[in-house]
């Protein structure tokens, strides 16, 4: 990994939000491919405050802090991943699930299929499935992409897509999950595509898309 990208993982761990938008900055001046300054930078940072976090190194102000960091970083590269000329190529509804306020990731994922030349709603945090079926009836979307990441909120995708099933819209949206708990074979049983994180949303997205 180039010496900058460390440097930005290590000042994300450390909630350095001047120091990380600099060094975004100057790893933006010196050519370094987007899509590494956020896998190698910004999200390996935030993996590691993820990490401590687990083991009680550091608690919720700290990790609070670190996606203040990591967020400012993700604003300089946002024009570089969103093409405001593009024709949308879909549109995606996007909700972190009841009872659950992790949106880190969701925004993340967002964030890179509006680059792809998707249009997406985001609904929020703590969105209950009910919530999440009208807007399906309002938007229309081709693509609902649900995030979960907590154990005890995941279940509230299995919830959503059986609302989605009574209310007769199951056949007319693709239904994608991820986050930390979430693995492929739950996606499965649910009846839903499972994507590991952002870079591979977009492929998943477009492979839904029949693009
Ligand atoms: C940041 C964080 C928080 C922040 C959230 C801030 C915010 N605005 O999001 C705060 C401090 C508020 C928080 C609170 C809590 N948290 Co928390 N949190 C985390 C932490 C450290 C990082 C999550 C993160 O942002 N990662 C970075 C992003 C980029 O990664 P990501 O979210 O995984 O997203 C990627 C993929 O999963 C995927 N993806 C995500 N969503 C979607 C959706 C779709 C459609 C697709 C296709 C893909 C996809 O793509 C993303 C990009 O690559 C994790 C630890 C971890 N290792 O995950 C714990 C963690 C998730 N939290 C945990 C817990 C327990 C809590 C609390 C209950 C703590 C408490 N006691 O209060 C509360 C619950 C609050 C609630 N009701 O939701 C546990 C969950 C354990 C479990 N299995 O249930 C974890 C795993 C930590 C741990 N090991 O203990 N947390």
């Amino acid at each position: 990994m180039s010496k900058i990208l460390e440097q930005i993982s290590e000042n994300v761990l450390e909630g350095q939000t001047k120091k990380v938008v600099e060094l975004v900055e100057q790893a933006i001046n010196e050519g370094c491919p987007v899509k590494d300054i956020i896998n190698e930078g910004l999200i390996a940072g935030m993996n590691e405050v993820g990490e401590l976090f687990k083991e009680g190194e550091v608690f919720v102000p700290e990790v609070l802090i670190s996606a203040k960091a990591m967020n400012a970083g993700m604003e300089l590269l946002k024009p570089l991943i969103q093409d405001g000329d593009v024709k949308k190529i879909g549109r995606i509804v996007m909700a972190t699930v009841k009872g659950d306020l992790h949106d880190i990731g969701k925004k993340l994922v967002g964030m890179m299929m509006e680059g792809a030349g998707y249009e997406i709603i985001d609904l929020g945090v703590d969105i209950p499935p009910e919530k999440i079926v009208e807007a399906i009836k309002e938007y229309n979307p081709d693509l609902l992409g649900m995030s979960a990441m907590l154990t005890t909120t995941m279940v509230s995708m299995k919830d959503t897509i059986e609302t989605l099933k009574e209310s007769g819209l199951y056949e007319k949206v693709k239904v994608m999950v991820g986050g930390a708990p979430v693995t492929p074979n739950y996606a499965e049983e649910i009846g839903a595509h499972y994507s590991g994180d952002a870079t591979a949303a977009v492929e998943l997205a477009n492979n839904l898309m029949g693009i």
